[in-house]
């Protein structure tokens, strides 16, 4: 099956409203590309580049939200705020929300189903450490943090999600896994899916994430289950991220 790619930049905590504004404006330069191209500000900035990206083929996206809906939670944005600002796609599950911020398979599902009733687009983050990795727990760690989101929103929610397949060990640390050990993970991730649902899993888009860099993108996407990128550090750099955009196509 035919899967658009999809290739989105993750800010993290980074950029400033000038910064932003010369980022974007290299972005929208960029000729039209057939792969889906998200970025994801911090919340506050979410404003600015809506307006910037308006009417535009760049889709937006929140690098979080709460689980909660509304009401006495200081510091915390609701689903609600996030449709005031165009957002199509959420972050949830990433390993840094999950190793400093304390977010457990739990509340991953539950914030994940949160953003599927409010319409928006989860982008559901998995991936082992180091240590998983070397005693051979690679899948059953994806395995687990999939499970826990499917029993709460079930096996048909996955179509209206991506996946992000981002080895803890490859994030920012340079160390990206090769073309070949994310097209074992990511296989083995859609056979997972396809236990519970064969068209689920052929139709889930499955990007990779870790240290990707314009260098390594076009081995990356060549792989017929990497179905595109969550990009850090290198979307940051307006060349680099075009660059790697061009790759998928
Ligand atoms: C993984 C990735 C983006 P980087 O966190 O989500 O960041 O490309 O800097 O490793």
């Amino acid at each position: 099956m035919i899967r658009q790619k999809i290739v989105a930049g993750n800010w993290k905590m980074n950029g400033s409203k000038e910064s932003i504004l010369s980022l974007i404006g290299g972005l929208l330069e960029m000729d039209g590309s057939s792969s889906e191209v998200v970025v994801a500000p911090s919340f506050p900035y979410l404003s600015q580049v809506n307006d910037l990206i308006s009417g535009g083929s760049v889709m937006l996206a929140a690098q979080n939200v709460s689980h909660e809906l509304k009401g006495a939670y200081t510091g915390e944005v609701s689903a609600s705020m996030l449709g005031d600002f165009g957002v199509k796609y959420v972050l949830l599950g990433h390993s840094e929300r999950r190793s400093l911020y304390g977010e457990t398979d739990d509340i991953v599902a539950s914030k994940v189903k949160t953003v599927l009733d409010f319409g928006f687009v989860p982008m559901l983050c998995i991936g082992e450490t180091l240590v998983e990795r070397e005693s051979g727990k690679t899948l059953d760690v994806c395995e687990r943090q999939i499970q826990a989101v499917i029993d709460v929103v079930g096996i048909a929610a996955f179509e209206q999600m991506a996946i992000a397949y981002e080895p803890v060990w490859a994030i920012g640390t340079g160390l990206s896994a090769s073309a070949e050990q994310a097209q074992e993970i990511h296989q083995s991730i859609r056979a997972f899916l396809a236990k519970s649902s064969e068209s689920v899993s052929q139709k889930v888009q499955i990007l990779y994430g870790g240290s990707v860099k314009a260098s390594t993108s076009s081995a990356l996407f060549k792989m017929p289950d990497v179905d595109g990128a969550l990009v850090g550090g290198a979307s940051l750099d307006a060349k680099e991220f075009i660059a790697i955009v061009k790759a998928a196509g």
